[in-house]
């Protein structure tokens, strides 16, 4: 007995020490899990839920109608001359909060300023007439517009001939686009229908053939067509939840505990951060999603906070199919204009879409009737361990090797964008280096065509995807991503350098080779020298101001370190390529307007690309010592296959803005590495 008893007693208090470890750390990260409270206001802080509340009364005063649907509400950002005004003073002059307002009332859609100081109108605006396209859909006319073909007779006749189960079919909403008409257009959109059947993944079950249009005014199906040509494919293999796999799992994948014996790292004021030699501001809006503003470093050898970025979000995302069929053609989708990226968002779990320790932040949005509501966890903040910041390991001089290394880390802002089928994962990554890593991952379910094909060898024309498994083709398609990158580099007034890399020829004799490079610089001095098609010949595009150089006399820049080029393969006339404009050219610099922040248009639904990017860059401004804005296109061609099914991996991409001769030197030289504690390995318990 006493000798058992003397065993297991160190176990015994191992395991309470591991117990009491782990529950600290749930402790954290649950105190942590909440939106601080506000402590201070900045201009640019997201509505807040009250705010959200007294603009849907002011609305409802002045249009007292059933009829009145708000498809945005968002903070009306101040002057950029006033907000740095405010920035830059100590004593935070108060500046007046406003709102904008798209709504629906009967049928026109207004455009509203509202003082949120005076609770008054400033403005009530009607958009243009036909052809300007429609506000962004509401999630509530989605989900009433998704009911309608389940009590609708032919649809339930189509089912009842296919031999489903009208009870197991869901549907969802798409956008139709615009296909050259020239008459005015309503507000409709296509209703597609899927198998929920034994599986909760129902874009891999399309019920095909069927044709649903709905209108949104009416709220009623206009259209309606059965070709009944494929079978559904089988729920089998196209679950992802674990709990309805079968065993075995694998592969084994270990936990890590992690705790910060130093604090979260970061301080958060409201929705303004610092980090390390960070400063920056996240913003949340129903179109653009998270919004960073106003981020700077701190220059250690100047001694002074330097400005890099005033605002940047994602400001379109172009999303063309490439199956030219009755059923297909017209899904050619815009994210951000048709469905909101913001609207989008969705909530993270915490300790998997984001690490431990990571500040979830929460947000509003209005719904359609004006109404706040919540979105917990609209995005995280947290600092990413693991990477190399610079290192050396010196072995050239005799008996002596030096090694230096310093750890890297950084801070990322997290958020998840789910469209229908697709995740969009969106990372802002702050490096104490100065440089901002954007990252893009996909994940989610393909579109999938069904057909009655199950090996490649049966395929005898052009299916215009993949087959990524039995009766189920995922169909080509791109991503196109455009941000909005308003840089700031150390001050507004900047201009954009592209130097390009040309080979030379020897031919003097001079030199054994008979070749090399070298560049040659160019000041873009036009929005027409700006249009940049990337991976044609070898360029580096920097963003400098021209009134700063560093001691010896380089101008201070940000250089744009591109993502993979994927250029739109559409003709320049084709519908969807006209309404998406934005993607002719991977990099575009435009002189800052206010105005101008959607790349697609303010009115993207039925949009006739009337009011995009390459548009509005046909006025051919001046870009040379400006305040400039610099649109960088993302673009993934996605050609499917079997490991996208039945949900993808993640798939990303990226770039970074990375400091070109901002600073004197390396500015982490002297960054020293945290402190990282390796704990003992702990006892397993079973
Ligand atoms: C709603 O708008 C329609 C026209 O779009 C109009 O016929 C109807 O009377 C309006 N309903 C109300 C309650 O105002
Ligand atoms: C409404 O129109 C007026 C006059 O053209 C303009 O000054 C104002 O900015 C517009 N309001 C909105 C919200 O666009
Ligand atoms: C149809 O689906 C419903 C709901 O899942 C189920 O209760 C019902 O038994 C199904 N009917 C048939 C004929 O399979
Ligand atoms: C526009 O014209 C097409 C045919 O040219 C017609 O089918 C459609 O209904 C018209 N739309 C409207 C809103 O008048
Ligand atoms: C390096 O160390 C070895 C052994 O300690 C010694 O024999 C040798 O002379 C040293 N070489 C130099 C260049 O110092
Ligand atoms: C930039 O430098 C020029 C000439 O050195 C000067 O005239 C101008 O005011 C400066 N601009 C800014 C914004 O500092
Ligand atoms: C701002 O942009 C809009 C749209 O491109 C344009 O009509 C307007 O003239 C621009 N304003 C200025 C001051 O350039
Ligand atoms: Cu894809």
């Amino acid at each position: 007995m006493a000798s058992s008893s003397s065993m297991r007693t160190p176990t015994l208090i191992l395991l309470s020490l591991l117990a009491l470890f782990l529950s600290s750390l749930n402790n954290v990260s649950s105190s942590l899990s909440s939106t601080p409270p506000l402590q201070f206001q900045h201009p640019l802080d997201p509505l807040t839920q009250q705010e959200i509340a007294l603009i849907r009364t002011i609305v409802l005063t002045k249009h007292p109608t059933k009829n009145t649907t708000f498809h945005y509400v968002g903070l009306d950002d101040p002057d950029k001359p006033t907000l740095l005004k405010w920035a830059s003073s100590s004593s935070k002059p108060h500046i007046p909060r406003q709102a904008l307002v798209i709504a629906i009332v009967n049928s026109e859609t207004h455009e509203v300023l509202i003082s949120l100081e005076t609770k008054q109108i400033l403005s009530d605006n009607i958009s243009s007439g036909p052809g300007s396209g429609f506000p962004t859909l509401t999630v509530d006319e989605q989900s009433k517009a998704i009911v309608l073909p389940l009590t609708y007779g032919p649809f339930i006749e189509s089912v009842r001939r296919r031999g489903l189960n009208l009870s197991e079919v869901a549907c969802s909403v798409f956008t139709v686009g615009w296909y050259g008409e020239t008459n005015g257009s309503e507000r409709k959109v296509k209703v597609e229908c899927f198998m929920k059947e034994e599986t909760v993944n129902i874009y891999v079950r399309p019920i095909n053939g069927i044709i649903i249009v709905v209108h949104l005014e009416k709220m009623a199906i206009v259209e309606y067509h059965d070709r009944n040509i494929e079978p559904v494919p089988t729920a089998e293999n196209t679950e992802y939840r674990a709990e309805h796999q079968k065993p075995p799992f694998g592969p084994k994948l270990y936990g890590l505990a992690s705790f910060q014996p130093e604090g979260p790292g970061f301080k958060i004021n409201g929705h303004t951060i610092s980090w390390a030699n960070w400063d920056l501001h996240i913003g949340c809006d129903a179109r653009a999603g998270v919004i960073i503003s106003m981020a700077s470093i701190y220059d250690m050898e100047k001694e002074m906070r330097r400005s890099v970025l005033y605002r940047g979000y994602i400001s379109e995302l172009f999303v063309p199919y490439q199956d030219p069929s009755e059923e297909w053609y017209y899904k050619t989708f815009f994210d951000a204009g048709e469905f909101g990226f913001g609207h989008s968002m969705v909530s993270l779990e915490p300790l998997r879409d984001c690490p431990p320790h990571a500040q979830f932040f929460d947000a509003y949005f209005a719904t359609s009737d004006g109404s706040p509501s919540l979105l917990q966890n609209a995005f995280c903040v947290f600092q990413q361990h693991g990477n190399i910041m610079w290192r050396h390991t010196e072995s050239g001089i005799p008996n002596q090797t030096t090694r230096e290394v310093r750890t890297e880390v950084s801070l990322v802002v997290r958020m998840v964008v789910t469209v229908a089928n697709y995740d969009n994962i969106i990372d802002w990554e702050f490096k104490p280096s100065g440089s901002i890593k954007l990252t893009i991952s996909l994940s989610g379910m393909l579109e999938i065509k069904a057909v009655d094909i199950k090996h490649i060898d049966e395929i005898k024309e052009d299916q215009h995807g993949s087959l990524v498994s039995e009766n189920s083709i995922g169909i080509y398609h791109d991503h196109f991503y455009i941000y909005h990158l308003d840089l700031d580099i150390d001050g507004e007034e900047n201009s954009f350098v592209k130097t390009n890399l040309k080979g030379v020829r020897v031919t003097d004799g001079s030199s054994k080779r008979k070749s090399y490079w070298t560049t040659e610089t160019q000041t873009l001095k036009k929005e027409s020298d700006a249009k940049i098609k990337l991976g044609l010949s070898p360029a580096e595009l920097v963003a400098v101001n021209p009134n700063k150089t560093t001691s010896i006399g380089n101008h201070v820049g940000y250089r744009l370190l591109p993502a993979s080029v994927a250029h739109p393969i559409l003709s320049e006339d084709d519908y969807p390529q006209v309404r998406g404009a934005f993607t002719n050219y991977d990099v575009w610099v435009t002189p800052y307007n206010r105005t101008e922040k959607w790349a697609g248009g303010l009115y993207v639904d039925q949009s006739r690309g009337q009011d995009t990017l390459a548009v509005w860059t046909q006025q051919n401004r001046d870009i040379e010592k400006k305040d400039i804005v610099m649109w960088y296109v993302v673009g993934i061609h996605h050609v499917p296959c079997q490991e996208d099914f039945p949900i993808m991996p993640l798939l990303s991409t990226g770039f970074e803005l990375r400091p070109t001769n901002f600073f004197e030197r390396n500015p982490v030289l002297k960054t020293l590495s945290p402190k990282t504690l390796e704990m003992a390995a702990c006892p397993k318990q079973n």
